[in-house]
């Protein structure tokens, strides 16, 4: 492979780019009308119009990115995420044309899209999962018999739903009917099947995930976990790595159920199983992303290994040049994702300009970022404008280093969920790693962050003060140098 095209845009499109000129490998961008001076386009070796600014007439325009890659002589793919990863027609489409899809193979994707597929493949494996029905609900009265048996509450989830869509919680017997009956139309609608399935809600959980890699040899390693417990309506916010909660045999444990996982559906490429923990330390199978995710940085951070090039790697063939024992966990590594939010404002979309745009730099700091200053952030796509990611010997380093890098990173012109991650960072219950996927619900409000800003600006006042009160005294200290013209009353 001497030339992919990247079809996707920002961070994520710039970050796959620098790792495929760093194998000597050419690179071709493609945009909407909205992108037309975006960094992803600049940084390619050649880039192609795809459309109008609507994703729908850019960049998921399946047909377009295929004539876009035969046209350039792209022999391959890369998705990114979002967008088309995770769409088996846009796989099988490019290896029709001929183009390397740089992910897993279109049959992983349909059996890990669906979670009743999913559950079905990996049944023969013994993977621990969540106590429910792993069939698709026909009969409501003997659903509701189930139901009784697990107790409740229980959860709905649609068989295609995911990512936290799709989902409808149970509280008590009496509700079971009615919420069955939203549960089934809300899923038509949204995802044109309306297969649902129940499990025992699991309360508190945290969402602890397996980064997993697979060649087209039949060998699968994992590459350890990610903690993405802090999250906001099933938007991961900060995501680190390793989890603190997990001891050495729990840790192989997982690793080795996800590498089961990978194997079922015959993955191959960069995948992640998802699993919830209970507050025993009981973990269960959720659902496997088929692409590579937002915050595959802090993987990248303690191992050691470009997954992005892994991905390439594979995709052309090769093997893995590593084994399972040669993988090790060295320090630590915590995501942040900046978004264009209000984090004062309900984190509503901050659009706008930005006015002043520098990011920090130092030990143990990278930035995964997809915008310049004087940019305009549209409103057409996905709000993250970056990554702020942190890593150092340990936990303690890797947080602090993230509240310096905070600090520094200055960004002017629109709201950012920069202080909101301060916010996490300095709190209790996340410095000590005694947190779920509750503690945005349970901790953050905007008042708590104005607290904390209060105080903050009183300390800047005071050094403001001080400083401007010495100045004055310096001021009325009499100059009496002889040649000087100049003296003080
Ligand atoms: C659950 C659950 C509790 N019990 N399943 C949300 C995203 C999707 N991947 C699955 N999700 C959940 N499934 C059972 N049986 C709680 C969640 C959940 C959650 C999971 C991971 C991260 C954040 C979450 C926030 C709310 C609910």
């Amino acid at each position: 492979m001497k030339k992919i095209l990247i079809a996707n845009r920002g961070e994520i499109a710039l970050r796959v780019m620098r790792s495929a000129r760093k194998m000597g490998i050419k690179t071709v961008a493609v945009y909407s009308e909205a992108d037309r001076n975006a960094p992803h386009v600049k940084f390619a070796d050649e880039a192609v119009l795809l459309g109008p600014a609507p994703s729908s007439e850019s960049y998921l325009k399946m047909d377009k990115i295929i004539e876009a890659a035969k046209s350039t002589g792209a022999e391959g793919i890369h998705p990114g995420y979002g967008f088309l990863s995770e769409n088996a027609e846009f796989a099988e489409m490019a290896e029709a044309a001929g183009i390397t899809f740089i992910g897993p193979p279109s049959k992983a994707i349909v059996v890990m899209g669906s979670k009743l597929a999913a559950k079905d493949a990996v049944k023969k494996y013994n993977i621990p999962m969540v106590p429910g029905t792993d069939t698709a609900i026909e009969d409501i009265v003997e659903a509701k018999k189930i139901a009784e048996g697990i107790g409740f509450p229980i959860l709905i989830k649609a068989s295609a739903g995911g990512g936290g869509k799709g989902m409808r919680i149970v509280e008590k017997a009496a509700d079971f009917e009615s919420q069955m009956d939203r549960a089934v139309s809300e899923a038509i609608n949204s995802f044109g099947d309306g297969s649902v399935f129940i499990e025992k809600y699991v309360a508190g959980p945290r969402h602890i995930e397996v980064q997993v890699l697979a060649d087209t040899h039949g060998n699968v390693v994992h590459l350890f976990e990610r903690e993405c417990s802090v999250q906001r309506r099933h938007q991961k916010v900060v995501e680190e790595a390793p989890s603190c909660l997990l001891s050495p045999e729990l840790r192989a444990a997982m690793g080795a159920d996800a590498v089961k996982v990978a194997l079922s559906c015959d993955y191959v490429g960069a995948g992640t199983v998802e699993f919830l923990m209970d507050a025993d330390n009981n973990y269960y199978f959720l659902e496997m992303n088929t692409r590579l995710q937002v915050e595959h940085p802090v993987t990248e951070l303690i191992t050691g290994v470009d997954l992005v090039e892994q991905q390439i790697l594979v995709a052309r063939g090769e093997k893995l040049a590593f084994k399972q024992e040669d993988l090790t966990i060295k320090g630590h590594a915590m995501e942040l994702r900046v978004y264009a939010e209000d984090s004062l404002n309900d984190f509503l979309p901050s659009t706008g300009t930005l006015e002043v745009y520098k990011v920090p730099s130092g030990e143990g700091i990278r930035v995964d970022d997809g915008y310049e200053e004087g940019m305009e952030i549209p409103i057409y796509y996905d709000p993250m404008i970056a990554k702020l990611v942190t890593y150092g010997d340990n936990r303690e380093q890797a947080i602090q280093r993230m509240i310096v890098a905070i600090a520094d990173y200055k960004i002017k012109g629109i709201q950012t969920t920069l202080p909101f991650g301060r916010f996490v960072m300095e709190h209790e219950a996340f410095t000590s790693g005694n947190f779920d996927t509750h503690f945005v619900k349970k901790f953050y409000s905007p008042e708590e962050l104005k607290k904390g800003q209060d105080a903050e600006a009183k300390v800047a006042a005071q050094v403001a003060i001080d400083w401007y009160l010495k100045a004055k005294e310096q001021l009325r200290v009499p100059v009496t140098t002889k040649d000087s013209k100049w003296t003080n009353r």
